[in-house]
């Protein structure tokens, strides 16, 4: 189908590398399927995996939050933003180019102001969860050193969070975490701190990342508009007809080095994708367009922002995509949302504010 063809033709194409790092990222390519570069790898590829249990914590009460501050700092050092209630256009106008199928616009009403992390989350703060927990990632118990399986369906995808295959440090945005380990990270911080940290919801993302605006990047309209705003992939001009795209990182930058959205949040396009709460269904069903929550159940979990892998189509502020909550791999990450109402209910999924 011609949106293949347009992935394969101009979604991913990272020059100036060393041949055997090229070869990598065309075999990892070759595992990111579907229209507009979508993570959509299948669970076969590393194996199934159960969602993790042992260190949920039953259902009790939080203290309130109380939307007063504009700004947040948690005992992490993470900073967070106050996302107020209003109503936005999510999905895209029928015009708007690389739009895909399941973007159809409707209106939706965010009622609850939350807060939203300024970055994804990082290595650092990642490790911290792990060294509370001593929490092995869905990677980490699937991918065998040496696993000739793994490494041929994608060189960087069989690696874990401790070594993402490419230089980085505690800055960087943690990467091959799943659906799992993101619910894991938020019932942990939720534990310590006593307060709510969930993913945000689809809608909540896109009515972050537009941030007031309607253009299809929160910076405007076109791919030179994100330049400084947003690390994705570079982009031959022999695909794509215009300029070579250079924001000097060919893998995942560390947060914060691009200019935030109109509303103080950094790397919403591009850097890694971001997990959401929702399950994914291409006709946004499963709920109202007040507060929604997604489907109740489903076989996908969404994840937003495009990656450092993509080219600028992917970070589309109404750009879907979707996989399997077990499917990790080195362009997703996450960030966590933090409720201002008081009120845990934990479900085996994960935490969620009580409505
Ligand atoms: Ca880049
Ligand atoms: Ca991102």
């Amino acid at each position: 189908m011609s949106t293949i063809r347009r992935h394969l033709r101009g979604e991913v194409f990272l020059t100036s590398l060393p041949v055997a790092v090229v070869v990598s990222v065309i075999l990892a390519m070759i595992v990111v399927c579907a229209g507009r570069g979508r993570p959509c790898q299948s669970a076969s590829a590393y194996g199934k995996a159960t969602a993790p249990t042992s260190d949920v914590p039953s259902e009790r009460d939080a203290p309130e939050v109380r939307p007063a501050e504009p700004r947040k700092v948690n005992s992490l050092g993470m900073q967070f933003v106050l996302v107020s209630p209003g109503e936005f256009m999510m999905g895209s106008a029928l015009s708007e180019t690389f739009r895909g199928d399941d973007e159809r616009r409707h209106m939706v009403k965010i009622t609850r102001p939350f807060y939203l992390a300024v970055h994804e989350v990082t290595v650092g703060q990642f490790r911290k969860f792990v060294e509370a927990t001593g929490y092995l990632t869905e990677a980490e118990r699937l991918v065998q050193p040496g696993d000739a399986a793994t490494a041929q369906t994608d060189p960087l995808g069989s690696r874990t969070w401790r070594d993402p295959g490419y230089a980085h440090d505690d800055d960087y945005p943690v990467t091959h975490v799943t659906w799992h380990d993101a619910q894991r990270f938020c019932t942990w911080l939720q534990s310590r701190e006593g307060l709510v940290y969930r993913l945000p919801t689809e809608a909540e993302w896109e009515y972050a990342c537009r941030a007031g605006t309607t253009t299809p990047y929160a910076t405007g309209d076109s791919r030179e508009s994100l330049r400084g705003s947003a690390n994705i992939a570079a982009v031959p001009v022999e695909i794509t007809g215009s300029a070579q795209w250079d924001d000097g990182f060919h893998f995942a930058a560390p947060v914060g080095r691009f200019a935030p959205n109109p509303w103080g949040l950094c790397d919403m396009h591009g850097n890694v994708w971001e997990w959401c709460s929702d399950w994914y269904d291409a006709t946004y069903s499963g709920g109202t367009a007040t507060d929604p929550e997604g489907p109740a159940s489903g076989k996908d979990r969404v994840m937003r922002g495009g990656s450092y892998r993509l080219s600028h189509a992917s970070t589309r502020s109404a750009n879907r995509a979707f996989g399997p909550p077990h499917h990790f791999d080195a362009t997703i990450g996450f960030r966590v949302a933090l409720d201002c109402r008081g009120g845990v209910r934990v479900s085996r999924d994960g935490p969620r504010g009580r409505s």
